[in-house]
């Protein structure tokens, strides 16, 4: 590198910003499957292993800018890695709250981050309680993983990076959702970009459905528990923004049940080399279990579509040992 060049990493590594533009690249494998072509937006090499960091680097900074001397975030997992690589990388502490039954794996990350972890109820809706709690001590600030303005704002960067990889707009994108976070910040990048005609696919695991459960109600439904493996889509009551969503953008809600993705996340470490988190494997499961085939077929999408774009959103919430225990749990090995 020229010399007076800073990479975008060295910039984040002085506490600068936290962007790295994300590879965008073809998957023949899943592309085969699919009948179209298929590009992956590689959400998983972001630093903190997922796309979280660009909303939440953002939202740390601003929170720096107005006084924030300890950031608290509750978490499923992806949020509290994300938050603890901010502040580590801001010089500041957090505390970072995960619901028990968390992975010691994950634990243990955050704590390489220097983060303090505390684990706190059953579920993240519980681990946030006690996040907000925490936040009320003088100087902290809590940083909502999903439900704020910030948040989509941060998101809305991964739209403008597809405008310039892609020029032309895909066929359908393809992504996951918990609490909706995600999904609101895609849908301000469409419509900033003037792509808001492109059909959104979301995905969520059964048991972790509550984007599915108020679109289904026509308003907002807390589920009574998380059933689910993929415990980072597990927030009981998605974000009032993310059912708007679904009157500005088309948007086809699916489910998938924990075998298909957890078998979705071995065919793409098989096909791709890339290990991700059941949550990402239900996206990959619209393209891998058929579904896209069958909105196709059923005449409610395009039926020679562009390409898709699928968000491979990450995920810290496995390792191979992990893999291996829930394909045992889901009778897969
Ligand atoms: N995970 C949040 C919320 O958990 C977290 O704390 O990490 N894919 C991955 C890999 C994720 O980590 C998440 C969210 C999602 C998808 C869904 O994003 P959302 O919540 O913005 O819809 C409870």
């Amino acid at each position: 590198m020229a010399a007076g060049m800073e990479s975008p990493l060295a910039d984040c590594a002085q506490g600068g910003h936290f962007h790295v533009v994300t590879p965008l690249l073809e998957s023949r494998a899943l592309s085969q499957v699919a009948g179209t072509t298929v590009f992956l937006k590689c959400e998983n090499v972001r630093p903190a292993g997922s796309f979280r960091i660009r909303a939440i680097g953002h939202f740390c900074q601003e929170a720096v800018k107005s006084g924030c001397r300890h950031l608290v975030c509750s978490s499923g997992g992806n949020a509290g890695i994300a938050a603890a690589y901010a502040a580590r990388k801001l010089g500041i502490p957090a505390t970072i709250v995960l619901p028990e039954g968390t992975s010691p794996h994950v634990v243990r990350r955050l704590q390489g981050e220097g983060a303090e972890v505390q684990l706190a109820g059953k579920v993240w809706d519980e681990a946030s309680l006690k996040a907000q709690e925490l936040a009320k001590r003088d100087g902290w600030v809590n940083v909502p993983p999903f439900d704020h303005p910030l948040i989509w704002e941060g998101h809305a960067s991964l739209v403008r990076e597809l405008k310039a990889a892609l020029g032309t707009p895909p066929g359908a994108l393809v992504l996951a959702v918990g609490g909706g976070g995600l999904l609101a910040g895609v849908a301000a990048g469409l419509i900033e970009v003037g792509w808001q005609h492109v059909p959104i696919i979301t995905a969520e695991t059964q048991g972790a459905h509550c984007f599915n459960a108020a679109i289904k109600a026509g308003k907002l439904v807390t589920l009574p528990d998380i059933t689910s493996v993929a415990k980072s889509l597990g927030a009981k009551t998605v974000a009032r923004r993310a059912l708007e969503c679904t009157k500005e953008l088309e948007i086809f809600s699916e489910v998938v049940d924990d075998a298909q993705a957890v078998s979705a996340v071995q065919k793409f470490l098989d096909d791709e080399r890339m290990l991700v988190e059941p949550a990402c494997g239900a996206a990959l499961a619209v393209i891998y279990s058929g579904l896209l085939g069958r909105l196709q077929a059923e005449g409610r999408l395009n039926p020679s579509l562009a390409s898709v774009v699928v968000i491979v959103c990450g995920g810290n919430n496995i390792n191979s040992q992990g893999l291996q225990a829930l394909k045992t749990q889901l009778g897969q090995s």
